[in-house]
């Protein structure tokens, strides 16, 4: 961690903090809230490391006003979470359950009354189990629910929602969730996964209209990027780099900004029709960007079903989930983003960024995370690098609020700024918060916020 006051952020900047619902909610089956694929893949013996799921979690279903608390004590101005869409609409095309979006009315205003701007996140992942069941993303009609159900939210909360975004990280719920079947739904389509691309995408533009109807906005999608680092230099080692390009950082920002899909990949497009393209480039108010590492990939071994292999990079520190700390990616990527959409790229912000690391209670009670404090100095710092390069970023959000279950790695990554002891509940602000709320507040003096 460096001992340099943090530069200051312009006025305005948002300080917030994010999760997800089925990884802090618990209360799976409370109020009438359907099962998600999640649901299903948690409980199917040998998908979750630990073998745990996403029941409980951190019980924040029933402890949201603690959550609450937490985030106004440490001063945040805004709160990214997500709705569960099977809380919302149990079947995903049936009835409406009016209970599940009384939870996040609650939640929303819970938030207002802090100050906390409430940014809603549609889709973290937990498609309704019924929607699967008829093919899920792979069938066109789940871009048409999910634009029902975008609306929906928006009749209960369009009126106090600070900012929506659609999707979350499309890229990893295809390529992980369909691609590989590391992720629910856990099919292992590899490249034939590309129909579930580009109807999240559809979904994705279908739901903006739906939220300009009802709302004022703005409306936004989070992706996840990640500048890829060739290892090795061979031209066969850099047509890798340039298909993994394509897949990670562009298939999903191309075509919101009129450009259309990648075509180096050679994905059987049929599944794209007349006037889809138009839909998903509607224009959108904010960028969300989500930031963990940049990725090593070299030229692939003979007879490989991919173009391209992913490799471990040297000379990095690394996070617990051996994941390289490269902050210096943030500011690349954003670059990137800037040189690459030019006029057409609005706001961004930095809707996910942090680190796990193995935090524990010392004998006081406490939980020390210096790694997290170094973590989150260097990439605020890459940000405001980033502004000075000349790009407009307008947030940064924390991953996570809270230690949480972290999906296939199940309870044994921490990536919260407040430790959760998952037997009790019981929440413990880390170092980090402490240094974080200190940032805050320096920055809110400075900019007479
Ligand atoms: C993101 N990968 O997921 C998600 O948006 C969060 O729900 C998650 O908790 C967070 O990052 C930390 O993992 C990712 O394998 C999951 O590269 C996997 C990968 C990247 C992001």
């Amino acid at each position: 961690m460096s001992t340099a006051a943090m530069p200051s952020f312009p006025a305005g900047f948002r300080f917030g903090v994010s999760t997800s619902a089925y990884q802090i909610e618990g209360a799976a089956d409370v109020d009438g809230r359907g099962p998600s694929i999640w649901d299903s893949f948690a409980h199917s013996p040998g998908r979750i490391v630990d073998g745990s799921s996403g029941d409980v979690a951190c019980d924040h279903y029933h402890r949201y006003a603690e959550d609450i608390a937490l985030m106004a004590e440490l001063g945040v101005t805004a709160y990214r979470f997500s709705v569960a869409w099977p809380r919302v609409r149990p079947t995903g095309s049936g009835a409406v359950n009016p209970a599940g979006l009384d939870f996040y009315e609650r939640l929303v205003d819970g938030l207002l009354e802090h100050g906390i701007h409430p940014v809603a996140t549609l889709f973290h992942w937990d498609l309704p189990q019924p929607l699967e069941d008829d093919g899920g993303w792979l069938n066109r009609d789940t871009a048409h629910r999910f634009a029902e159900y975008a609306d929906l939210v928006a009749e209960r909360l369009g009126d106090r929602v600070k900012l929506w975004i659609t999707l979350n990280e499309p890229f990893i719920h295809m390529s992980l969730g369909h691609g590989t079947g590391e992720h629910a739904p856990g099919r292992a389509l590899l490249f034939d996964a590309f129909p579930v691309a580009h109807h999240q995408l559809l979904g994705h533009g279908l739901a903006v209209a739906a939220l300009r109807a009802r709302t004022a906005g703005p409306v936004a999608i989070a992706n996840n990027y990640s500048p890829v680092r060739a290892a090795g230099d061979g031209p066969a080692d850099l047509a890798a780099v340039a298909a993994y390009e394509a897949l990670h950082n562009q298939l999903f920002t191309d075509p919101l900004f009129g450009r259309g899909y990648p075509t180096e990949l050679g994905f059987d497009q049929s599944v794209v029709r007349d006037g889809d393209l138009d839909v998903i480039a509607a224009p959108i108010d904010v960028l969300g960007v989500n930031y963990y590492n940049p990725t090593g990939v070299r030229a692939p071994e003979e007879g490989s079903p991919l173009p391209f292999e992913l490799v471990p990079l040297d000379g990095y520190p690394r996070t617990a989930f051996d994941w390289p700390v490269a902050p210096d990616g943030l500011r690349e990527l954003l670059g990137w983003l800037h040189a690459r959409y030019g006029a057409d790229l609005p706001p961004v912000q930095i809707t996910e960024s942090g680190c796990a690391y193995d935090d524990e209670p010392d004998a006081d009670g406490r939980v020390h995370d210096p790694d997290r404090i170094a973590y989150l100095d260097s990439h605020l710092r890459a940000v405001r690098a980033a502004i000075d390069d000349g790009v407009d970023v307008t947030g940064y959000f924390v991953w996570s609020l809270l230690d949480n279950w972290e999906w296939a790695e199940g309870f044994t990554k921490r990536f919260g700024l407040v430790h959760v002891d998952y037997p009790t509940g019981r929440r413990t602000p880390k170092s980090s918060y402490a240094w974080l709320r200190e940032v805050i507040a320096t920055a809110r003096r400075d900019t007479g916020r």
